[in-house]
């Protein structure tokens, strides 16, 4: 690799927010680590407790994206937002770390699975925070969040079932599409959800992850607490 290039990668960062609770920084993050592409991090500490909306009352946010979100993808000139175009950009500049399935029908399917997490799944998302340092055990959940929690679990499967011969991820090797659903397996596992043993073999493929067990620690020793997250 020529002086120029290594130095633009050497130079990639990726503005988070706290560890623990930031289920979309994890999502990059992840890909990131597990891929050994190189990069800096920087975090933005988050909290929710002090607004009304929901929103963080952390201004710093709008410093690194005009969305305000993090995480955000800066790599020189370039600046991304918005966690799955992040992945997209990571799956374009490094082609080698093949974080797209190389097949084209299962790539296709692959988007779309990473899709429906990046677009769906709210009654989860809201009612089941990630909170990756929580002691495990169950909460109530709605109907509604029953009906995600379902249909996540049947993609697992489905997926599994078919690339099952390839490796112990989605579509056999690790992908986009297993960065998309790692904060998800967080979660089942704190609020202890049952899924076949399928389900669960993936979930303990995904967790013991030496880059996940690393976001895992860190999160462990990060002093914030933010209520509205805590259940
Ligand atoms: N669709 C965005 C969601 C990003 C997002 O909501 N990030 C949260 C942290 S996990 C955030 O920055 N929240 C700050 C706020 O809402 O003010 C993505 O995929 O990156």
């Amino acid at each position: 690799m020529k002086g120029a290039a290594r130095k633009l990668l050497a130079e990639m960062k990726l503005v988070i927010g706290n560890k623990n609770y930031s289920s979309w920084s994890l999502r990059p993050w992840i890909a990131l680590r597990h891929s050994g592409i190189e990069f800096v991090e920087e975090q933005v500490r988050l909290n929710f407790d002090e607004t009304e909306d929901g929103s963080s009352s952390n201004k710093a946010l709008f410093d690194h994206s005009p969305a305000g979100r993090v995480p955000v993808l800066v790599d020189g000139d370039v600046r991304v937002w918005e966690s799955l175009a992040i992945l997209e950009y990571l799956a374009e500049t490094h082609p080698e770390k093949l974080l797209w399935p190389k097949d084209r029908a299962l790539r296709a399917k692959a988007r779309v699975v990473a899709n429906e997490m990046h677009a769906g799944f709210g009654a989860v998302r809201s009612e089941m925070p990630m909170n990756v340092r929580r002691k495990p055990s169950a909460i109530d959940v709605s109907a509604e969040a029953d009906r995600d929690i379902a249909r996540i679990q049947q993609i697992w499967s489905d997926c599994r079932l078919e690339s099952a011969s390839d490796g112990p991820f989605l579509f056999g090797r690790f992908s986009i599409a297993d960065a998309m659903y790692v904060p998800v397996v967080s979660r089942f596992s704190v609020y202890q959800i049952d899924g076949s043993a399928e389900v669960q073999s993936y979930m303990d493929s995904i967790l013991s992850l030496p880059a996940y067990q690393e976001w895992k620690s860190d999160s462990e020793a990060e002093p914030w607490v933010i209520a509205q997250e805590e259940r």
